[in-house]
C-alpha cells in the first residue's frame, strides 16, 4: 500500500535523461522546488540503457550537446565526430556533477501513478518505492526511445542461451568471443552493432525483415582545431540549429531540388555527401522528403553503393531497400555495416519472405531450417514516443486516464500538454518535432518554454494551466496535414506507430521543422498562451 507522505514539490519531473536534467537545472534557477524520479541507477536516460556494442549518437557530438551553458560547451572535449555511448554517458554524469543535480534526483525509482486532484489543483505522484508525494506540476521527461520492445516471436522464452535487447543492455561487459550469435532487427541499433559483434563472434547471423538505407558515418577523432572551430562559432551554430535547420542540425542548406540538376551533377553531389558521411546526406537537395521522383534518385544512389560494397550479389540484393522512400524511416548511419556482410563469419537471413517460425532451445527456425545460435540479440526497437508515458497510470480531470484518451493515438497541443490533464507537461512529446530533430535542441526549447510558462503562472498567481480541446484538435490536424504533405507516411515506421501491433497509425512527430515550431510556440506564449486555459484555482479564489 502506498504511504502518503507530506512531501510536496512545485514540480515532479519523471526521468533524469537530458530533458529531466536540464528541466531540474532551470527550475532551480527559478527558485522552484523539484524532485526527479529516475528508474535507472544513474543519469543519462537513453544513454544509460543503450549500451550495446557500437552504440553511438548519429548526430555529431559537437552539436549533440547542451547549449545552455557556454562554460560547459567550451570546456567539454568530445573525442570523436560521433561520440560513443560511454562518452555520452560520461558527459551526462559530468553535467549532473557540474550543476550539482543529483541531490534532487531519486534513482532506481519509477513513477507508477500520477493523479490530478481537481479540488486542490495538485498531482499526487506515486513511486515504485510505495511513496506518494504531491506536486503542483508534473513534467514527463520520459524520452521517446526508452521503452524497449521485445517482439512476440514464438518460442522466445524457450531459448537456452542469453537474450539481450539493445535498448536494455547489461551493464557488465558481454563477451561474444567464440559464440554463434543471432541478431534480429536492422534499424539503427542493429546496423551499429552488427559490425562490432561480427568482429567478436565466431559467427553472426543477421535476421532481417526490412532492409534500411544507411549512410557511412565517416567517424574519426576530432582534432583540437576542429573542436576549436566549433567553439569559436558556437553562437552562430546554435542559432542556425534552432531556427534555420529543420532538424536542428547545423549544415549547409540546399536551395535546389534533385531534379534541377543533370545526372552527372547530381551524382557528383551524392558522391560528395557520401564521402563526407552522416545525416547531412539527406540535405543535399531540398525536396528529397517531398517528391518521390527526387527521392528515387537518392534511394537508387544508395542502392548502387550497397551493390558496389557487398560482394555476393544475392546478399547485396537483400540488403537493398526498395519498399519505401529513403529517409521516411529514420535513416541509419553506420561504420562498415554493408562491408561486414563480406566477412566469412556473417550471414544474412531474409525473414520478410519467410518469417521466423519459432525459436527453439538453440536455434532460430526459418523456412524449416534451424540456424543454430548460442546467444540472441534483439535490436527490435521501442514503443516510441508514447511507450514510456503509457506505462504510467496518469489520471487527469474526472479520473480519466491518459491511456484512455490516447487509445486512438496521442493527442496533444504543441506536443506539450494534453487537454484534460492540467499542469502536466511533456518534453518532446508526440506532436512536437522531437525524434525528427537533434533531440537536445528540441529538449532545450521545450524546457525553456515550460520554465517561462511557470514564471508567467507564478507572476499572475495562477494555479492551473491546460490545453483547450479545440486548440488541441487543430494542432493534431495540423501535424497530420504537414506530415501528409511529405513522403514520410509512405513508410511503415515507428514514427507512425507501425512497429507496434495494434498501435494506432498516426504520424506522431511534427515535421514542420524546429524553427517553424519554435516560432509557433513563441507566438502562443506572446499571445498570453493562446489555446491554453489558465485559472486562479480554489485557494487563490478563496484568498481574493
Ligand atoms: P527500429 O528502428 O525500430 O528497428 C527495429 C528493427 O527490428 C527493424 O529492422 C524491424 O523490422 C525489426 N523488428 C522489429 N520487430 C520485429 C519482429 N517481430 N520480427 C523481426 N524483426 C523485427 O529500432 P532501433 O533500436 O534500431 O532504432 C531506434 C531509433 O534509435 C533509431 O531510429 C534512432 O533514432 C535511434 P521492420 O523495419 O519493422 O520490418
Amino acid at each position: 500500500p502506498a504511504s502518503r507522505t507530506s512531501e510536496a514539490y512545485d514540480v515532479v519531473i519523471v526521468g533524469a535523461g537530458f530533458a529531466g536534467m536540464y528541466m531540474l537545472h532551470r527550475l532551480r534557477g527559478l527558485g522552484l522546488s523539484a524532485r526527479v524520479y529516475e528508474q535507472g541507477g544513474g543519469v543519462g536516460g537513453t544513454w544509460y540503457w543503450n549500451r550495446y556494442p557500437g552504440a553511438r549518437c548519429d548526430v555529431e557530438s559537437m552539436q549533440y550537446s547542451y547549449s545552455f551553458s557556454d562554460e560547459l560547451q567550451q570546456e567539454w572535449d568530445w573525442s570523436e565526430r560521433y561520440a560513443p555511448q560511454p562518452e555520452i554517458l560520461r558527459y551526462a554524469n559530468h553535467v549532473a556533477d557540474r550543476f550539482d543535480l543529483r541531490r534532487d534526483i531519486q534513482f532506481d525509482t519509477r513513477v507508477d501513478r500520477a493523479e490530478f486532484d481537481e479540488r486542490l489543483n495538485t498531482w499526487s505522484v506515486t513511486t515504485s518505492d510505495g511513496k506518494t508525494v504531491s506536486a503542483s506540476f508534473v513534467v514527463l521527461a520520459t524520452g521517446c526511445l526508452s521503452n524497449a520492445r521485445k517482439p512476440d516471436i514464438k518460442g522466445l522464452d524457450r531459448f537456452n542461451g542469453p537474450v539481450y535487447h539493445t535498448g536494455n543492455w547489461p551493464h557488465d561487459p558481454v563477451d561474444f568471443a567464440g559464440l554463434r550469435v543471432g541478431i534480429i532487427g536492422t534499424g539503427s541499433s542493429g546496423i551499429q552493432s552488427v559490425p562490432v559483434i561480427a568482429e567478436q563472434a565466431k559467427h553472426l547471423t543477421v535476421f532481417q525483415r526490412t532492409p534500411n538505407y544507411s549512410i557511412p558515418a565517416r567517424n574519426a577523432a576530432l582534432t583540437p582545431e576542429e573542436r576549436q572551430r566549433f567553439r569559436d562559432n558556437y553562437p552562430e551554430i546554435r542559432r542556425f540549429a534552432r531556427w534555420e535547420a529543420r532538424n536542428g542540425i547545423y549544415t549547409d542548406l540546399p536551395d535546389r531540388g534533385a531534379l534541377d540538376d543533370g545526372d552527372n551533377e547530381r551524382r557528383a553531389k551524392y558522391e560528395a555527401r557520401w564521402a563526407r558521411g552522416g545525416l547531412t546526406f539527406m540535405s543535399v537537395y531540398n525536396n528529397l522528403g517531398l517528391d518521390k521522383a527526387a527521392n528515387d534518385t537518392a534511394a537508387s544512389f544508395v542502392r548502387e553503393k550497397i551493390a558496389e560494397t557487398v560482394k555476393d550479389p544475392a546478399t547485396a540484393k537483400l540488403l537493398q531497400p526498395t519498399t519505401y522512400p529513403i529517409g521516411t524511416k529514420r535513416i541509419c548511419i553506420d561504420t562498415d555495416y554493408f562491408d561486414t556482410f563480406n566477412r566469412p563469419n556473417v550471414s544474412l537471413v531474409d525473414i520478410k519472405a519467410n518469417p521466423i517460425e519459432e525459436i527453439t532451445e538453440n536455434a532460430v527456425r526459418v523456412a524449416g531450417h534451424d540456424h543454430e545460435i548460442d546467444a540472441l540479440v534483439l535490436a527490435t526497437g521501442f514503443d516510441a514516443m508514447t511507450g514510456s508515458v503509457a506505462r504510467i497510470d496518469i489520471r487527469g480531470r474526472a479520473g480519466r486516464t491518459l491511456n484512455q484518451k490516447w487509445a486512438e493515438g496521442p493527442k496533444t497541443y504543441l506536443g506539450l500538454m494534453s487537454a484534460g490533464f492540467p499542469n502536466l507537461f511533456i518534453i518532446t512529446g508526440p506532436g512536437s518535432p522531437s525524434v525528427l530533430s537533434n533531440m537536445i535542441v528540441s529538449i532545450e526549447q521545450h524546457v525553456d518554454w515550460i520554465a517561462d510558462c511557470l514564471v508567467y503562472l507564478r507572476e499572475r498567481g495562477l494555479a492551473t494551466m491546460e490545453a483547450e480541446g479545440g486548440a488541441e484538435e487543430k494542432w493534431v490536424a495540423h501535424v497530420n496535414e504537414v506530415a501528409h504533405g511529405t513522403l514520410y507516411p509512405q513508410a511503415n515506421s515507428w514514427y507512425m506507430g507501425a512497429n507496434i501491433p495494434g498501435k494506432p497509425r498516426i504520424f506522431m512527430p511534427y515535421i514542420g521543422g524546429v524553427g517553424a515550431y519554435r516560432q509557433i510556440c513563441n507566438d502562443v506564449a506572446a499571445k498570453g498562451y493562446e489555446g491554453f486555459v489558465m485559472s486562479a484555482g480554489e485557494q487563490a479564489r478563496r484568498a481574493a
